[in-house]
């Protein structure tokens, strides 16, 4: 039965993931994989999280479904974030919200809204997270992609993604990634994100927004702006958006797929269409990460706990970014590689070839994707010269 299939090549991430593991040199260093990675190189379970872990315990009565949309007060509270607690479009019924598994349960969700919807072709940011495209041709979609990160300057190419975009077709889908772009770190500014609203909204795209680091550029309320601002200029948006950095809850699955509409009736309609998706495709979405996030979010201590931690993250990774950057420009005196500094979350794409980024891992043990992204987090302050020297020699 299995004869028609042949082996599909390995993911590269998680085939050097395994590739770490393996490698018993002494010095070796994994700016991999995209987790958070503390001082010591773990990845712990937050102390809010734990706290909120153990009072579910305590409270639970039952194991029963939750039901279409999943735990409420979940979305609820990232409604909260997206659009803001007191946001009008909430009132006038012009918004949707359902627990997803992860923020890539989010996405799947959102494509098949926009399949739906009549799109046939989703434009992708070039380069962007592997896992689009692929989640955009399992549902039997065609890609394109956009312009967006300017080689030269390490900053967002507002002209060349409209240029691209130019060349959609009204009814097309885009996705747009929120803060801390993943690989590049390059994040759009408000100004730009109020022209890629007008542009979208004057063109007819149906775009998705794409938050999978909410927290880990500037903090909560800045990193958000930028959705809002678009929202506000486009008028329409499908988000997805995943708790799986910000709250550390990456294999308990917790993300939530939202959206905002012109109008109340197109919502309620769309609403129907996503619990179908959603039915079809996993019945009914988890509760545990989404019921750790309700749960921190509902309570004063506990959220002023989650922030604080969040916070520290975020001040890691600026810190080490500096750190780099720093060293980089000192050794090579690369203007691009202050650039950096500017970028955002936990990634960067360092100017490397695949066979540059082979190179490093074989010959220095630094592992890196061939795309060249590195994982920030995945440094530690006083290992910073040395990935700089092993660095600064391959560029
Ligand atoms: N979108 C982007 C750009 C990501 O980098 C990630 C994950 O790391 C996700 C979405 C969603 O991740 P998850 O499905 O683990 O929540
Ligand atoms: O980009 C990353 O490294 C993270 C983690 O199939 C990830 O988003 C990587 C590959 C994958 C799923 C998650």
């Amino acid at each position: 039965a299995f004869s028609p299939l042949s082996p599909l090549p390995p993911d590269a991430l998680l085939g050097l993931m395994t590739a770490f593991r393996e490698d018993d040199r002494a010095e070796k260093f994994d700016l991999g994989v995209g987790v958070y990675k503390d001082d010591q190189g773990n990845t712990p379970v937050m102390s809010a999280v734990a706290k909120a872990e153990a009072l579910m315990l305590q409270r639970q009565t039952t194991k029963v479904y939750e039901g279409p949309r999943g735990n409420v007060d979940f979305c609820n509270a990232i409604e909260d974030f997206v659009f803001g607690v007191d946001a009008p479009v909430r009132k006038e019924g012009r918004t949707l919200s359902f627990t997803a598994p992860g923020g890539c349960g989010a996405l799947s969700l959102g494509v098949g809204l926009m399949r739906r919807l009549g799109v046939k072709k989703v434009w992708v940011s070039d380069p962007t997270w592997p896992n689009h495209p692929k989640v955009v041709q399992s549902a039997g979609l065609t890609t394109d992609s956009y312009r967006y990160a300017d080689p030269d300057t390490g900053t967002a190419d507002r002209a060349g993604m409209l240029e691209d975009l130019a060349k959609a077709e009204r009814g097309d889908g885009v996705i747009v990634q929120g803060p801390c772009h993943n690989p590049t770190g390059i994040d759009l500014t408000l100004d730009d994100w109020r022209a890629v609203g007008a542009f979208v909204k004057e063109r007819g795209l149906i775009v998705m927004l794409d938050v999978a680091y909410h927290g880990f550029a500037h903090g909560l309320d800045k990193d958000i702006a930028g959705v809002r601002a678009f929202i506000d200029a486009a008028g329409e948006a499908l988000i997805s958006y995943s708790c799986s950095k910000n709250f550390g809850l990456y294999r308990e699955r917790a993300g939530c797929f939202l959206a905002v509409g012109e109008t109340a009736d197109g919502i309620a309609a769309a609403t129907t269409h996503v619990a179908d998706i959603s039915r079809a495709t996993w019945s009914m979405p988890p509760a545990h990460g989404a019921g750790i996030v309700a749960t921190i979010l509902g309570d004063a201590a506990l959220r002023a706990e989650w922030e604080a931690e969040l916070t520290s993250m975020r001040e890691r990774m600026i810190s080490l970014r500096q750190a780099l950057s720093g060293e980089l420009v000192q050794r090579t005196g690369s203007n691009l590689l202050a650039s950096l500094t500017t970028q955002n979350g936990m990634f960067s794409q360092l100017p490397v070839t695949p066979e540059g980024a082979k190179a490093l891992r074989e010959e220095s043990g630094l592992y890196m994707p061939g795309s060249g992204r590195i994982n920030i987090a995945g440094l530690n302050l006083k290992d910073i010269p040395r990935v700089a020297e092993i660095i600064a020699t391959a560029l």
